[in-house]
């Protein structure tokens, strides 16, 4: 396939400031009319032809400027049309009339149907299979759309910007106009028809302008969708308080569907969600899914400004509205939640899904310079790697100056299709600081290691650091540059009070950060009388990973003391790793692990520790996940004594701490009126691993029975039927479990991808017959995304021992499935394929057959360009 890079960016010969779009939608048979004023840029000869995007289209009239065209003066095939020789004239009109069949759209691109409704997904290329265009980020184009469907089948109309009209056609048919004043680039472009419940409310600006606010969802789930409402209307205050942004239509809509590849998408004015991340209520959803639907809300509300006012110049500089955007997302989180916890979720997240991808076959910079498919790069490193960079900014200018930075972004942007340059050109602007080496976070792909060493000299009072930074290689980058790492730190006395020092050299320490720029640091404090406790990275300043000697009692200090709550969670995690890395390497060597009565009983202080919030102590006794250990042990991967090594540490603290759990666990008990907010979603959490603990002693399973049956909301319920499916598989109480929960929401498809995702999650080589047989149950799709991820993407990206059983059993159903799924959704599928990224880590049995299962696919017929990408880059 063709290799797009970044050097090659040109701007397009032509521009279409004006399009009009006239859609007739019928399922199998809608007419596009698509009038685009075409103009010439500057300086560009009168020769260059008109070459625009398409992507399985029909062709079925063509004009200009109110003349049909003769055949040879275009070219049209289903991916490319040629205008060999456009009108002399700077600007003309070219008249297009494309057919399509929405129904039979299963790719889930372009304009499809989703449970009656059509919708359209046009992010990233997606444009171009509704008609011919220049469907490229840098065309900025102002829309107005006209939608005619019969009135029984669609009888809600909608696209982006405002309402300019509506009325009654002949033979039940009807229509409405939308026009959006706002240019933007075809990826944002959205429509909407069907038969919609519909929630509204209502928002005042800042400045005083009242906009209409609509959430869509399916007929009669209208309530479902309160939650979400209540997140936009919190989302669109915050802009205004934290960035001075106003909302700038007079409505602002969201259509919730169950059809969709992504989690939702901020199209201008018109978001369309993936119905997982709005409908809500304490029946059918987790704690979990009520922070992310609050997250997602936020994220897509806040692309108005970083990501559709301001957008992209071309694909490369995806991050610099995701990167961004994301960062926005967590910093409203964690100002309508808890500081502390949404940090800790948060590396805990990006540990799990970017760190991974850096340190194998799919790393790529935060800004890639080239790629084939560019849907394959919606990933960690562009979202969640890219936010932490824009984090790292503030560190570096400081808050406010970050604010003015953001501010004059804003300013000189507007309107434009930007690049990461002009983004880091603004903070060297308002701060006077050059950020060229920083700006290789954007550029250069890999986790930046820091060795750290430290020594304390009592007589002269000196405490001295050495710190040498290497950055590993990673795919077509074996040699890397020196970065600029903002390392904040803590040197911690005795009494949990920060150490003063008189003087620092060596490095420049600002406000708690050390800027390590060169490849070695020896930074020397003076005036530090006793040695201090050394607490690194705090509030995960930068995104790297650290190896330092540490004495165990230091992390033992530190787990009890650190100020800084991120750091304190750390070094209770850090004592964790170490512990299960131990257990894995006795296990391997025919030992039994064994676990010391200092690390569970500081389980148990942490847990009963009131000075603490619940969801904090909760997230402390979370045990390093089995791929987090994988992915510290970094090579010769046997899940299995992973597995067991984990299993023995969870008995260990259980076994030491049980009166102590028993207490806490009853005393949590939930006794007022449920309510999503953080602070009683701490409470269930910690209450919930609490019995994931006590499950694990006798008579576990008749207390997670009980803990389901009496449970009043989906958090309760679902913690317990996990902790029954996963801790005591195959037991008469997991089977009932099972059974009466399918029973109870067989008809509702979200609370059945629950019951999926747990039994897809079950240790153990067996699952794979599970999975298997459960692809035939009746509330399974292979069409719709949201169920294979839940039953396939879970087993796969979260099953360590299920999927990767010995047999290599798990690595043929999966692609045999990843196959069959791209015959309808090459996205969807290649996304799913990601699974085996870090097959060279495993040990080598499971490797060979994880290469001959990625080999099975690689060398399958009609592979699509989106598969073969991400199979092709695992394998080389
Ligand atoms: N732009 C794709 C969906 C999102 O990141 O908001
Ligand atoms: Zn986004």
């Amino acid at each position: 396939g063709q290799v797009f890079k970044l050097e090659d960016y040109r701007p397009n010969d032509y521009l279409i400031p004006e399009t009009s779009l006239t859609f007739r939608l019928s399922p199998e048979s809608t007419r596009v009319t698509a009038v685009l004023t075409i103009e010439r840029r500057d300086g560009v000869a009168v020769s260059a032809p008109l070459v625009l995007d398409g992507d399985g289209l029909t062709l079925l009239r063509i004009a200009i400027d109110g003349r049909e065209l003769a055949p040879a003066d275009f070219l049209a095939t289903p991916d490319l049309l040629t205008i060999v020789k456009p009108p002399a004239t700077a600007r003309f009109q070219l008249l297009l009339e494309t057919e399509l069949a929405p129904a039979r759209n299963e790719a889930l691109m372009g304009l499809y149907r989703s449970s009656n409704v059509y919708c359209t997904q046009c992010e990233a290329e997606g444009f171009r299979r509704i008609t011919y265009f220049l469907d490229r980020p840098d065309i900025l184009s102002i829309y107005t759309v006209r939608i005619e469907a019969r009135h029984n089948e669609a009888p809600l109309l909608l696209s982006n910007g405002n309402p300019a009209g509506s009325g009654d056609l002949a033979e039940g048919w009807h229509y409405a106009v939308w026009h959006d004043p706002f240019p933007k680039p075809s990826y944002l472009f959205a429509l909407v028809a069907g038969a919609l419940g519909k929630l509204a409310d209502s928002f005042t600006t800042m400045s005083g302008r009242k906009v209409e606010l609509g959430i869509y969802v399916e007929p009669g789930k209208e309530q479902l969708a309160g939650y979400a409402m209540d997140a936009l209307k919190r989302s669109m205050r915050w802009d205004e308080e934290a960035f001075g942004r106003e909302y700038d239509l007079d409505v602002f809509n969201i259509v919730a569907v169950s059809d969709f590849n992504m989690g939702a998408m901020e199209n201008k004015g018109l978001n369309i969600f993936n119905d997982k991340y709005v409908l809500a209520d304490q029946e059918t959803a987790t704690d979990a899914d009520f922070a992310n639907i609050e997250a997602i809300i936020a994220h897509e509300y806040f692309h108005n400004w970083t990501g559709n006012r301001i957008t992209c110049r071309d694909w490369f500089q995806l991050c610099l509205k995701e990167g961004l955007t994301v960062f926005r997302d967590h910093e409203f989180s964690a100002d309508q939640r808890s500081r502390a916890v949404k940090r800790i979720a948060e590396v805990r997240t990006l540990r799990a899904h970017q760190f991974p991808e850096d340190q194998g076959p799919l790393a790529h910079p935060v800004r890639p310079r080239r790629y084939r498919e560019i849907n394959n790069f919606y990933t960690a490193t562009v979202y969640e790697k890219g936010s932490e960079v824009v984090r790292m900014i503030r560190t570096i200018v400081g808050a406010e100056t970050f604010r003015a930075g953001m501010d004059l972004y804003f300013e000189r942007h507007d309107g434009q299709a930007a690049t990461i340059e002009d983004f880091i050109k603004v903070f060297e602007d308002v701060s006077g600081r050059d950020l060229s080496q920083f700006s290789l976070w954007y550029h250069q792909a890999g986790t930046p290691n820091l060795t750290i060493s430290s020594a304390h000299n009592p007589a002269s009072g000196e405490f001295t650091l050495e710190i040498e930074q290497s950055v590993p290689p990673t795919p077509s980058e074996s040699r890397k540059r020196l970065m600029h790492i903002p390392l904040a730190f803590g040197l911690v006395g005795a009494d949990g009070k920060p150490v003063a020092w008189r003087d620092v050299e060596g490095a420049s320490v600002e406000d708690g950060v050390i800027h390590i720029r060169k490849r070695r640091h020896m930074v020397r404090f003076s005036g530090v009388a006793e040695r201090p406790a050394l607490s690194l990275n705090r509030g995960f300043s930068a995104p790297v990973t650290l190896s330092v000697e540490q004495k165990a009692d230091d992390q033992f200090f530190l787990a009890g003391h650190d100020s800084d709550a991120f750091s304190r969670w750390q070094a209770f995690n850090t004592l964790l790793t170490d512990a299960l890395i131990a257990a894995f390497r006795q296990i391997l060597g025919g030992e039994q692990p064994a676990f010391t009565a200092r690390l569970t009983g500081l389980a148990g202080k942490i847990a009963g520790d009131e000075t603490l919030e619940p969801a904090y102590r909760a997230l402390a006794l979370a045990l390093p996940g089995e791929a987090d250990i994988a992915r510290d042990l970094g090579r010769n991967i046997d899940p299995d004594a992973i597995f067991e090594g984990r299993q023995a540490l969870a008995i260990a603290i259980a076994a030491a701490n049980r009166e102590m759990f028993a207490g806490l666990y009853d005393r949590l008990a939930d006794k007022d009126a449920f309510s999503p907010d953080a602070a009683s979603a701490g409470r269930r959490a910690l209450r919930n691993i609490l019995l994931d603990y006590l499950s694990l002693l006798p008579e576990g399973a008749a207390l997670a029975a009980r803990h389901f049956e009496s449970a009043t909301n989906m958090t309760d319920r679902a913690a317990a039927l996990t902790v029954l499916a996963l801790r005591h598989s195959g037991s008469p109480e997991a089977v009932k479990a099972l059974a009466d929960f399918e029973a109870k929401y067989a008809s509702d498809a979200l609370v059945m991808d629950k019951w999926f995702q747990i039994q897809a999650s079950v240790p153990g080589p067996r699952t794979v017959e599970a999975v298997r047989a459960l692809t035939s149950h009746p509330a399974f799709s292979i069409a719709n995304p949201n169920r294979v991820r839940s039953l396939i993407g879970t087993f796969s990206s979260a099953n360590q021992t299920g999927f990767h059983s010995a047999d290599g059993e798990g690595y043929r159903f999966f692609a045999e499935t990843v196959l069959q799924v791209e015959k309808r959704n090459p996205q969807v599928a290649a996304r799913l394929a990601t699974a085996l990224r870090s097959w060279r880590s495993l040990e080598p049995g499971r490797q060979a057959k994880a290469r001959e299962a990625l080999l099975s696919i690689a060398n399958a017929e009609n592979l699509s360009a989106d598969l073969r990408d991400i199979v092709e880059r695992t394998l080389a």
